[in-house]
């Protein structure tokens, strides 16, 4: 039987179930085509001159690595000329970047987080791509970046794709466009991502948690009782010995869970409270918690289910709780009382 690659799988998508356009199957190929490109550099590593710092910050004032801006290059020139997009948007850019007028214009929005887990670039482990994608609403008003930003401020339930690229010993793209998760390899000499995984499934229970343990003393207390109640392990409330991972590459540690199963968390702390959360809403946490109720998972704020929140800023930060349904709704239910 013939591969199915990405680009046989989205046809299916489009032509055979009706679930996307020929516009999103278009945008969705491109943005693959751009993580190959990202991934090639990465693979480079030393050799290419790609590791290190850029010697420039980001809107948020995190310093910028060589490979979050060529990460970003990438990504708006893959996307910028195919008419299929109206604007993108960036986390290592301040306002949306629009279509330039020499090109045509499409219907959707693009957001991504083009490097995830800057921290892991130079010390070689898995980093990767997050992208959601959204209808741009009628008569938006995309004249100036500064006026575009309001057609991006759409729930996360909005979204009509989401996914990622891990960067890891393979490279993967994990993808939902609302009709279950399905996850595909990069077949390097083929230069084509092939479907390995369809409908994957997080188990509902787990036995292995992840967030950074360094941050207890930060924590609200319904997230400290919980973690305490974890660590206790057999002779605690749970009854069951838990394991910790926490690879701090948010795409390293979902990927971990969209496999085996586990609870993700970077919740509400005292020193990141002003700024809302650590993780930013429209790029890391909205794809990720789609891709994750796709495949049977939950993902909250602890107070919110996460796709319900509509968002004020582009670069709004949320606390996440994401992964097996029944610890995220026990976690969730500690908050409440
Ligand atoms: P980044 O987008 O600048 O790479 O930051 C996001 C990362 C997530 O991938 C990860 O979950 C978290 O920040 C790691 O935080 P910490 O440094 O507290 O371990
Ligand atoms: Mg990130």
């Amino acid at each position: 039987m013939a591969q199915r690659t990405l680009a046989r799988y989205l046809t299916e998508e489009q032509r055979d179930k009706g679930v996307i356009t020929g516009d999103l199957k278009f945008l969705i190929e491109i943005v693959s085509r751009a993580c190959q490109a990202i991934s090639i550099a990465i693979g480079k590593g030393g050799l290419g001159g790609v590791l290190g710092e850029a010697g420039s910050d980001n809107v948020q004032g995190e310093a910028q690595k060589k490979l979050d801006v060529l990460s970003n290059e990438i990504l708006l020139e893959a996307n910028e000329w195919g008419g299929h997009l109206a604007a993108m948007a960036s986390e290592e850019m301040d306002l949306p970047h629009l279509v330039p007028n020499r090109f045509p214009k499409g219907e959707y929005l693009l957001t991504f987080d083009p490097l995830d887990g800057s921290s892991n670039i130079d010390v070689n482990v898995s980093i990767g791509t997050i992208f959601s994608v959204l209808k741009c609403p009628e008569g938006a008003d995309l004249s100036t970046p500064e006026a575009a930003e309001q057609a991006f401020l759409q729930p996360g339930t909005a979204q009509v794709a989401a996914g990622y690229a891990v960067y890891g010993p393979t490279t993967l793209l994990v993808l939902t466009v609302g009709d279950g998760v399905a996850v595909f390899t990069l077949d390097r000499e083929q230069g084509q991502f092939v479907l390995t995984q369809e409908n994957a499934q997080i188990p509902a229970d787990t036995k292995e948690f992840a967030i950074n343990m360094s941050n207890r003393r930060f924590w609200e207390a319904p997230v400290r009782r919980y973690v305490d109640e974890m660590v206790a392990g057999r002779e605690g409330p749970l009854g069951k010995d838990y394991n910790m991972r926490w690879v701090a590459s948010m795409v390293a540690d979902v990927h971990r869970i969209m496999t085996r199963g586990g609870i993700f968390m970077y919740p509400m702390d005292e020193k990141v409270r002003d700024k809302g959360g650590k993780l930013r809403l429209m790029y890391e946490a909205n794809p990720m918690a789609f891709l994750v109720e796709q495949a049977g998972g939950a993902a909250t704020t602890g107070r919110q289910r996460i796709l319900e929140i509509t968002p004020d800023k582009l670069h709004q930060r949320v606390p996440v709780i994401l992964g097996s349904k029944n610890e995220v709704d026990r976690v969730t239910g500690y908050h409440a009382d």
